[in-house]
């Protein structure tokens, strides 16, 4: 581990405070030792043993957590360009799943690709995401759908967090979709739980997850899988309202979900119910944008029950092609009116929460000392730019 340091003259977005936006710090100074956050405060403040070491000057810029995308399928084969062409066409997101493309394309290509491809394709993706200050990843297994390829999804992942500096947390998400040729409850019971299990003895599961939407499984289904996943002592989280509403939120939040995602068609009630399980419920611009969704996320109820809001990218092959977490921030402030304070806790302090990772997410003595430093004046700048990134330099574990 690397010897105590002090990062000075820093403009600090803390994020600490839930209820004063960023939580900025001006003329901050902030101490490293053994990979945490030891100190953190305006320099005229700083406690003279931390003066004392040696010391990194930023020259003014912007610190703050490091991003963290909270929602992402970047494991899987192949891509849906032909989709995209289709769908410019006419043809809905919806028509293209029921005729066999959509998620099932993904689910061959994904079984046809071996494990190196697939780690190979996943790096690339995630260095992208490190280049933008990511330092947490949120992966999902669901382009498998049986038991051998669910595994193999969840072991990329875990490969990938070996490969770089980084931190990834898995999702289980046998429940996608149902396997072409498939009945929906017979999947549930004889595969998916089944490699539910099989993958969590193997140390592969953080969270489970589920879709629960006409196009793949409904409440009843998915509350199965959510009973097995508390037998097994593992949090859920639930892609829930993106199309349609059949109760997937007020589900998550019967079950304390860590999150509910997507939430396009969530009712006043459904958000009453995630204000009252604390559920996140994490907003998912790039899916809105690329199908062309015209049902905006209830934001004004989130904000007004109290309901902490996530930003991330959903990056998939199918509905969300979206590899930059500064992106959906941008698209979360224009295509749904959040403000550039609630896009950057969306991908921090909320993100954090989203995953149930309470040492990162905000600057505080203590933290993970897992920061971002931009090339920026102001916080908002990281919101408003598009395709911009301003990344100066990217910590991960006090490693500067
Ligand atoms: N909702 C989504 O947006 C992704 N999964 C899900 O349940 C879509 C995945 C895909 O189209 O491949
Ligand atoms: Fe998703």
């Amino acid at each position: 581990m690397s010897e105590p340091i002090l990062l000075n003259r820093l403009t600090a977005a803390t994020l600490a405070d839930t209820a004063s936006g960023y939580g900025l710090l001006a003329n901050a100074g902030l101490a490293i030792e053994s990979g945490r956050i030891s100190w953190i405060g305006p320099m005229q403040d700083c406690p003279v043993d931390i003066a004392k070491l040696p010391t990194h000057d930023f020259e003014g810029r912007l610190v703050t957590p490091a991003l963290i995308d909270c929602h992402t399928h970047l494991v899987h084969g192949g891509n849906r360009a032909q989709e995209f062409e289709m769908r410019l066409e006419g043809a809905s997101y919806e028509e293209i799943a029921r005729a066999g493309g959509g998620i099932v394309s993904t689910v061959t290509a994904t079984r046809e690709t071996g494990e190196n491809d697939l780690l190979a394709a996943a790096l690339r993706r995630v260095d992208a995401l490190i280049a933008e200050g990511v330092a947490t990843v949120e992966i999902k297994s669901g382009y498998g759908l049986d038991h051998d390829t669910e595994l193999k999804m969840l072991r990329v992942a875990r490969t990938v967090a070996r490969s770089r500096p980084i931190h990834v947390s898995t999702s289980f998400l046998g429940a996608h979709a149902v396997p072409a040729g498939a009945n929906a409850d017979t999947y549930i019971d004889d595969v998916c739980i089944p490699a539910l299990t099989a993958a969590h003895a193997e140390g592969l599961v953080d969270a489970v997850d589920g879709f629960c939407e006409g196009i793949a499984f409904d409440t009843a289904q998915i509350r199965r899988v959510f009973e097995a996943a508390r037998a097994l002592g593992l949090p859920v989280k639930l892609h829930a309202e993106q199309l349609s509403n059949i109760g997937g939120t007020a589900l998550a939040a019967e079950f304390g979900a860590l999150s509910a995602d997507h939430v396009e068609y969530a009712s006043d009630a459904d958000v009453q119910a995630l204000a009252r399980s604390g559920s996140v419920a994490v907003i998912l611009p790039g899916a809105f944008y690329a199908i062309r969704e015209e049902q905006r996320p209830p934001i004004e109820a989130f904000r007004k029950h109290g309901v902490p809001m996530a930003v991330a990218t959903d990056w998939n092959p199918g509905s969300s092609p979206l590899g930059s977490v500064l992106l959906a921030m941008n698209m979360a402030c224009t295509l749904f009116r959040m403000t550039p304070a609630e896009a950057l806790a969306g991908t921090t302090r909320n993100a954090a929460r989203a995953l149930g990772l309470s040492d990162r997410g905000t600057l505080a003595a203590g933290q993970r000392a897992d920061l971002a430093i931009w090339d920026v004046n102001v916080p908002a700048e990281l919101s408003y730019g598009i395709g911009i990134n301003p990344l100066h330099k990217r910590i991960f574990g006090g490693v500067v």
